[in-house]
């Protein structure tokens, strides 16, 4: 008669390579303060996904290249996350925009995602009020003038942003005559 023989095979689909590396279309920025240490840790790593298994979905990450500004910034740098190295200064540039790649480990091809990150640099109070004209001349006022008798109108500037700009303002301990000129003389917010 008939013989017959079953048996079990199993057969494993292997991965192919055929998905790239993508970043989230959400975009992503981390800040960093102004004038921060040498590998300051940006913050969280900005990964892509790929849905292959493997060494075809390993992924390995790059900064690609500095889109903004198009000249310089190149305080950033990759390691497990993103951190940067900047001896970087927010008055001078505050906001980078970089461009990523991720690049999966496919044997035969690899493919390469890229994304982009936006590094806003944030400010810190380093930069003091400066008096916008010296008054150190041609400043006069009639004596026994009435209180409240404006003397000189000055303003000062500060490169710093928001409560790091704003400046209050006192009369030092200079003494006229044997008295304080702060006596004599007042400082008002005027407008
Ligand atoms: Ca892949
Ligand atoms: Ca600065
Ligand atoms: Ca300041
Ligand atoms: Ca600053």
């Amino acid at each position: 008669g008939v013989q017959t023989a079953t048996t079990t095979v199993s057969i494993n689909i292997g991965d192919v390579n055929d998905n790239t590396p993508t970043f989230g279309s959400v975009p992503v920025s981390r800040s960093v303060p102004e004038n921060s240490v040498v590998d300051f840790n940006v913050g969280a790593p900005v990964l892509a996904s790929d849905p292959d298994s493997g060494e075809n979905a390993s992924l390995t990450y790059k900064i690609d290249a500095v889109l903004v500004p198009t000249s310089g910034g190149d305080y950033f740098k990759n390691s497990s996350n993103k951190r940067s190295n900047p001896s970087e200064n927010r008055e001078a540039w505050d906001t980078y925009q970089l461009r990523l790649l991720a690049i999966d480990n496919g044997i035969a091809l690899k493919r390469t995602g890229t994304g982009t990150v936006t590094i806003i640099i944030t400010d810190v109070n380093d930069n003091p009020p400066v008096f916008t004209a010296t008054y150190d001349t041609g400043i006069s006022v009639t004596e026994n003038s009435p209180a409240g008798t404006k003397v000189v109108t000055f303003t000062t500037t500060d490169r710093d942003i928001g409560d790091n700009a704003v400046a209050l303002y006192r009369i030092d301990s200079t003494r006229l005559n044997g008295s304080l000129a702060a006596s004599y003389f007042q400082v008002c917010f005027c407008h």
